[in-house]
C-alpha cells in the first residue's frame, strides 16, 4: 500500500486578542445592563437575575486565558455581543475564504509546493459560511489550486476526519495532493451572552498538505501510519441554525441557534471514549500508549487532556512534563473547534527526531473522535 505523509502545515492567526480580564468586563457591564432594564420582573420573580462571569471561574474550569478574534468591538460591546462583520459582495473573496487562503499558501509552501500541484482541497471546519457554493471551490480557486474541493463539516473532529479522507485519497489515486484547510470563525457562533459558555472558543485557521511519500519534496515528512474514526450521537454539543430555521418561523436569535453544550456532561463522557479509542487505534497498529512521543490532542479543556494522558499512560502529567507530552495551546488561543490539535501539531513538533510517533487527536461535537498516528521520517 501506498505511503502517505503530512508534509506541510500552516497557521492563521487572528490580529485581536481577547483577554478574560476584558471578556469578564464586558460580559458584567451586559448582565448589569439587562438586569437594571428588567429590574420588576427580576423582583417579581418572573425573570432570573443574569449572575456576573469570572476571571478566576474560567482559568480554573478551563485553562484559557484569552483568545483571537477576527473582530474585537462588536463582541466587547454591552449592547450587541457579537462580532461586527461588513457584508462582502459576491465578487469579493468571502471572509472563510481569505484565512483559508492565508493558512493553504503557507502549508503547500512548507511542503515545497506550488499551489497549482495541488489537486485537492478539503475545507473541514465546524461552520460554513454559507450554503453553497463550496467554500472549498472558492479556496481553490482564490489559491490557483487544480482538481477538486468540497466542504466537510463533523464539529471539532473536522481536521482529523478530513485527514483520513485525504489519506484515503492519495492511497486510491482520486488525488495527488491535498490541501485540507479549517477556517473556524468560532466567534460567530459563540454565545457571547451566556456566562456558562462565553469564554469557550477563539477564531484561527490552520492547514495541512497531505501527500505519497515518494514523490514528497518538502523538508519534513510525517508518515500516517494509521486513521481512525468513530462517532456516537449526543445532544449535549448542538447548534440548531439552519436552513430550516426561516420556515419554522422562529427568532433566527433564539438562544438554541448559538452553540449549546451540557459542558459538565461532555467532559465525563468524552474523555473516556478519547482514551479508548486512542489506546485501541495505537492497538491495531501493534503500539503502546507509553511507546508514543507526543499526543497533540484536541484542545477544549486543560483538565479534560491531563485526564487523557492519565488514562493513557497512567501518570499525572500536569507542568512541564505534561506539557512535552501533550502540548496545550488552549492558554493563548482558547478552543478553537476542529483546529486546536492541528495548532498543537503546527507549534510543537520540531523537536521530535526522526522515528519519533505521536498522535493528533480530535474530540467533540457528535460525538465525534478522530485519531491520526504519525511518524516523523
Ligand atoms: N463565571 C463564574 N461562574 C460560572 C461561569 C462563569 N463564566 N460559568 C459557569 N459558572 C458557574 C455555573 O453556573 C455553576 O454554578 P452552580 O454550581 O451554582 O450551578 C458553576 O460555575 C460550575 O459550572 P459548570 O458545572 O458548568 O463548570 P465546569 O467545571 O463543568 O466547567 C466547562 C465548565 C469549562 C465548560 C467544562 O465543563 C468543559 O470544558 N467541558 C468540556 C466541554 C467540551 O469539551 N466541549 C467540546 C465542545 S467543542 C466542539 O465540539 C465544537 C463545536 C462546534 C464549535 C462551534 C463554534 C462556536
Amino acid at each position: 500500500m501506498k505511503n502517505v505523509v503530512i508534509s506541510g502545515t500552516g497557521l492563521f492567526t487572528p490580529p485581536h486578542v481577547i483577554t478574560n480580564e476584558e471578556l469578564v468586563a464586558s460580559f458584567n457591564a451586559y448582565a448589569d445592563l439587562q438586569n437594571a432594564k428588567h429590574t420588576a420582573a427580576i423582583a417579581a420573580g418572573e425573570r432570573a437575575a443574569i449572575p456576573h462571569s469570572s476571571v478566576e471561574f474560567i482559568e480554573k474550569a478551563s485553562g484559557i486565558r484569552q483568545r483571537y478574534v477576527l473582530e474585537k468591538d462588536g463582541v466587547l460591546d454591552p449592547t450587541r455581543m457579537k462580532p461586527r462583520f461588513a457584508p462582502r459582495p459576491d465578487e469579493a473573496l468571502s471572509l472563510m475564504a481569505e484565512i483559508a487562503v492565508d493558512a493553504g499558501a503557507k502549508a503547500i509552501a512548507a511542503a515545497g509546493l506550488q499551489p497549482g500541484q495541488i489537486d485537492a482541497v478539503l475545507c473541514a471546519a465546524a461552520n460554513m459560511q454559507r450554503a453553497y457554493p463550496a467554500m472549498a471551490c472558492e479556496i481553490q480557486a482564490a489559491l490557483g489550486c487544480g482538481g477538486y474541493g468540497f466542504d466537510m463539516n463533523v464539529a471539532c473532529s473536522s481536521a482529523t476526519f478530513a485527514l483520513q479522507q485525504a489519506v484515503d485519497a492519495v492511497r486510491n489515486g482520486s488525488a495527488t495532493r491535498v490541501l485540507i484547510v479549517n477556517p473556524e470563525i468560532t466567534s460567530a457562533h459563540l454565545e457571547w451572552r451566556d456566562r456558562d459558555c462565553h469564554f469557550i472558543f477563539g477564531d484561527v485557521c490552520t492547514a495541512l498538505v497531505v501527500e505519497a511519500e515518494d514523490t514528497a519534496v518538502g523538508a519534513e515528512r510525517w508518515r500516517v501510519r494509521g486513521t481512525r474514526l468513530l462517532t456516537q450521537y449526543s445532544n449535549h454539543i448542538r447548534n440548531n441554525a439552519g436552513f430550516i430555521n426561516r420556515c419554522e418561523d422562529t427568532d433566527p436569535d433564539a438562544r438554541d441557534k448559538t452553540f449549546m453544550q451540557e459542558g459538565r456532561k461532555v467532559f465525563k463522557e468524552v474523555v473516556p471514549m478519547a482514551a479508548e479509542h486512542i489506546e485501541r487505534h495505537l492497538h491495531t497498529l501493534a503500539l503502546e500508549p507509553t511507546q508514543v512521543r507526543r499526543f497533540w490532542l484536541h484542545q477544549a479543556n486543560l483538565g479534560m487532556n491531563q485526564l487523557v494522558i492519565k488514562k493513557l499512560v497512567g501518570a499525572d502529567l500536569s507542568g512541564t512534563q505534561g506539557h512535552d507530552l501533550a502540548p496545550i495551546i488552549l492558554g493563548e488561543y482558547a478552543n478553537t473547534a476542529s483546529a486546536g490539535s492541528i495548532i498543537a501539531f503546527h507549534k510543537h513538533r520540531a523537536d521530535l527526531r526522526a522515528g519519533d510517533v505521536g498522535v493528533i487527536c480530535s474530540f467533540g461535537a457528535g460525538y465525534s473522535i478522530g485519531s491520526v498516528v504519525v511518524e516523523r521520517l
